[in-house]
């Protein structure tokens, strides 16, 4: 028998409505579709409430889920509901679905893809990237061929898009690296060598220094300094084998080393000792399979070992453990490899 009471409650100082379902007699199992956020072990003088205040005092804490028998406190990022937190045998939990706005729904959202607004502009090739504030800044790609100088946000907390400013330039096949003062550099695009600054508070774009170098399809790198390392790409149909740094207290471009190896449309990877890892890529005839290492403290490359097979339009990532797991590419790859 559940024994089930809502209570509704607002907590002092905190905006949120608290809706307490206290099942008694059952043995709630947490292979929900919740995202466990923390698994906190309570004093022996705990209760349901303080399970409840370690969750309130989480930004990302939609549920509590109490066990009282062993005062475990389990915090989840979503709401949920007791069916999804399944319950029978006989151990006693208490489920607190804890709510922070009083409009979402008492649910758990399954894991798996959701549907969120729709940006106002279709987008090929649009460069997406996460603002200090968890806004995403969305700008350019191609819409029916054509290269695109609008910008927009997508605000996570109602799934809306919003246009910004736009940019001074349509870009596509461009890059946007977040700077460490929160602006955003975009760099290039076809036949472009200029670059603008995105400025999140004011919502403004202002042109910043030219690259010395027309870019598109190329990779940018933020460097442990600060600076943005830019490489290879296509002046039109001609692969680049060079390099330059975007010094964003000057607001300056210059050049160093060139790669040995002239490529658009490969990946760089920031190492975790500063070193950038740049793979594959395409020179305009063949796609390739090798990769090189630029130690930003000499501006120098040098060639490191050969990927087991060449990748253009492939994706690289760096896992916890710091290895480089480099996805696919052209023509198309189902493999993978690490460095
Ligand atoms: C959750 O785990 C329980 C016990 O292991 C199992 O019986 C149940 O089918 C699982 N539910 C889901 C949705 O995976
Ligand atoms: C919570 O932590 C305890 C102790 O470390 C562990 O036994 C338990 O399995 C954890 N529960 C979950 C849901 O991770
Ligand atoms: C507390 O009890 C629940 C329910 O039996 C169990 O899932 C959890 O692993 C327990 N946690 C600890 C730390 O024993
Ligand atoms: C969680 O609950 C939602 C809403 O009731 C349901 O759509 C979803 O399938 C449930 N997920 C699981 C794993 O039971
Ligand atoms: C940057 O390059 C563009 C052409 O790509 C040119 O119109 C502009 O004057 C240049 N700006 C500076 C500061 O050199
Ligand atoms: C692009 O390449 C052409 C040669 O194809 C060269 O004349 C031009 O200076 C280059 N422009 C830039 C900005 O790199
Ligand atoms: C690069 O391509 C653009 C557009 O196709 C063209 O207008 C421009 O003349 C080309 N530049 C060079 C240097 O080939
Ligand atoms: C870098 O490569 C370019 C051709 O892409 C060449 O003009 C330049 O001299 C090279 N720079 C150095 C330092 O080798
Ligand atoms: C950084 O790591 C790379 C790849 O492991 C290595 O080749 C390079 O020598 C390292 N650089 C320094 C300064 O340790
Ligand atoms: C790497 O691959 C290139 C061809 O893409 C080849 O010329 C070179 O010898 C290879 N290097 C090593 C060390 O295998
Ligand atoms: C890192 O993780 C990868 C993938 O699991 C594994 O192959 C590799 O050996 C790990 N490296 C280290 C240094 O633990
Ligand atoms: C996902 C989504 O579209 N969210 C909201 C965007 O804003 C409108 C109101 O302008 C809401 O109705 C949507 O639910």
């Amino acid at each position: 028998m559940h024994l089930i009471l809502i209570i509704s409650l607002l907590i002092s100082s905190i905006d949120a409505i608290i809706i307490s379902q206290v099942h008694r007699s059952s043995l709630f199992f947490t292979n929900s579709s919740c995202a466990l956020l923390s698994n906190v072990t309570l004093p022996a003088d705990a209760s349901i409430q303080s399970c409840i205040w370690q969750c309130a005092h989480q930004d990302q804490c939609r549920t509590a889920v109490y066990y009282q028998d062993n005062r475990t406190c389990l915090l989840f990022s979503e709401d949920c509901q007791s069916g999804n937190i399944t319950s029978s045998g006989d151990v006693r939990a208490s489920v607190i679905c804890y709510r922070r706005n009083q409009g979402s729904n008492n649910q758990c959202s399954p894991r798996g893809w959701t549907k969120t607004g729709y940006m106002h502009v279709a987008r090929r090739l649009p460069i997406a990237s996460v603002l200090s504030n968890g806004k995403v800044l969305v700008t350019g790609g191609f819409n029916g061929g054509i290269p695109q100088n609008s910008a927009e946000l997508y605000d996570p907390s109602t799934g809306n898009w919003t246009m910004t400013r736009s940019m001074s330039v349509a870009r596509s096949s461009h890059t946007a690296s977040i700077l460490s003062n929160g602006k955003v550099l975009v760099t290039g695009g076809i036949s472009l060598n200029s670059a603008e600054l995105y400025d999140p508070p004011a919502g403004t774009w202002s042109m910043t220094g030219n690259m010395s170098v027309a870019r598109s399809s190329h990779a940018a790198a933020i460097l442990s300094d600060g600076k943005v390392l830019v490489t290879g790409g296509f002046n039109n149909s001609t692969s680049q084998n060079s390099a330059e740094l975007y010094d964003p207290s000057a607001g300056t471009w210059s050049m160093t080393g060139n790669m040995s190896v002239a490529r658009g449309y490969h990946a760089a990877s920031m190492l975790s000792n500063g070193t950038v890892l740049v793979t594959g890529g395409y020179d305009g005839g063949n796609y390739l399979n090798s990769a090189e290492l630029y130690d930003p403290l000499t501006g120098i490359w040098t060639m490191t070992g050969n990927m087991s097979v060449a990748r253009g339009y492939h994706a690289a990532a760096i896992l916890l453990n710091k290895t480089v797991l480099v996805i696919g590419g052209c023509c198309p790859l189902d493999s993978a490899e690490l460095y």
